[in-house]
């Protein structure tokens, strides 16, 4: 399934919105609808019957209109509503295989327009979205709430092992006694907490302003996130590789394939054995670096090309630093910060 439309469509009805006020009015008072978002000369086609509105939109009148049969067209941006109690008559061609006549006709009628059509159930007290070939029933705001919950219980425990995993790194390099393994964990790690915060974030969507509090908690977990990966990727990525590739790789392993830390030395360019996690490397510096808040993304990359190591560079003298154009200030900096670094890893 397409992710980015689903995410595209639960935005549009999300809580807060005016259709979705509408559909919850609908809803509670045990009605049913037929409601095709869209209108143009597909749809016109297949419409038979009822009446023309063109008048605003609101969730009281489209309530109202919902106590009519037939179906109600609004327009593409919600802002009208155009018709209401029309027969719709899509092409057999497409097929449902949902029972009752409504939702087979919303189904049908989806895959037809290309329009986002939603179905209100009398019966079963649903409301189902269909657009092209999705259909995707809404869950309960509480139903939601609660796998949300339970995902960011997972998301916290995701990061606080890849805070760990991460420090353990930073000792590593700094003694430059770093194998691949640690780096593929590492990356395994923060793919894992990106997969269960694609997953928040659906939920954030789906929620709309119910999601607020959910939005901090996953905006604090997800702090600094995607900077910390790209500089650990490019710390080690080799020569012929691109950022790019190694994250598109990553982003193919399937479930199993994301526990096997081999497939994460793998997407990064290199081998998938067990000796290939045993390798030696080092880092460029970058991950390190960027962590001395004064430097800015000039001045890493000027100490990454000239030393290519954060080793060399621990020893570095300041005369040979100030050479490069990096202020005394910096320079402090840099050194007080690698050696904090250092302090607080040998204090652990
Ligand atoms: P009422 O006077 O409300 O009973 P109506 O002509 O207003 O009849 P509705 O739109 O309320 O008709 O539909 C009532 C049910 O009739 C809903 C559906 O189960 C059945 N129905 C409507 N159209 C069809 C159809 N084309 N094929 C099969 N069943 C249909
Ligand atoms: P419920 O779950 O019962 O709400 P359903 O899919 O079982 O929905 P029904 O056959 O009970 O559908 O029909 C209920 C209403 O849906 C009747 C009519 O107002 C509307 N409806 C059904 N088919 C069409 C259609 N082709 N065009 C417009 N409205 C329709
Ligand atoms: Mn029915």
């Amino acid at each position: 399934m397409d992710s980015q439309k689903l995410e595209d469509i639960l935005k549009f009805v999300a809580p807060g919105t005016a259709l979705r006020d509408g559909l919850n009015n609908i809803l509670e008072a045990g009605l049913g609808a037929l409601i095709v978002v869209g209108f143009d000369e597909v749809v016109k086609k297949m419409t038979d019957g009822g009446f023309f509105l063109e008048c605003e939109f609101s969730p009281e009148k489209v309530y109202e209109l919902a106590k009519m049969d037939g179906a109600i067209i609004l327009d593409d941006e919600c802002e009208k509503i155009l018709y209401a109690n029309i027969h719709l008559q899509p092409d057999r061609r497409f097929s449902s295989t949902e029972s009752g006549t409504r939702h087979r006709t919303a189904e049908r009628t989806a895959q037809q327009t290309g329009k986002l059509v939603i179905a209100v159930s009398e019966r079963r007290n649903v409301i189902t979205l269909y657009k092209d070939d999705i259909k995707y029933r809404l869950k309960e705001t509480v139903a939601i709430e609660s796998e949300a919950s339970q995902a960011i219980k997972t998301m916290e425990r995701y990061k606080y092992v890849l805070d760990r995993s991460l420090g353990n790194l930073t000792i590593l390099e700094l003694d430059n006694t770093v194998t691949m393994y640690e780096v593929a964990t590492t990356l395994q790690r923060f793919e894992m907490l990106r997969r269960i915060g694609a997953e928040i974030n659906s939920y954030i969507l789906e929620l709309g302003v119910e999601g607020r509090l959910l939005n901090l908690q996953f905006q604090n977990l997800n702090q600094d996130i995607e900077e910390d990966e790209q500089n650990l990727i490019r710390d080690y990525i080799p020569d012929s590789m691109e950022y790019k590739e190694v994250k598109e790789q990553i982003s193919l392993l399937d479930d199993d394939e994301l526990l096997g830390v081999e497939n994460f030395s793998s997407a990064l360019g290199y081998g998938k054995t067990y000796s290939t996690l045993d390798k030696e490397v080092s880092p460029r510096g970058y991950r390190i670096l960027g962590r001395i808040g004064k430097l800015t993304k000039k001045d890493v990359e000027k100490l990454v090309n000239q030393y290519n190591g954060i080793s060399k560079l621990q020893d570095a003298p300041d005369e040979e630093l100030s050479e490069m154009k990096i202020s005394k200030a910096k320079i402090k900096a840099l050194k007080n910060g690698l050696k904090r670094m250092k302090l607080t890893v040998e204090l652990e």
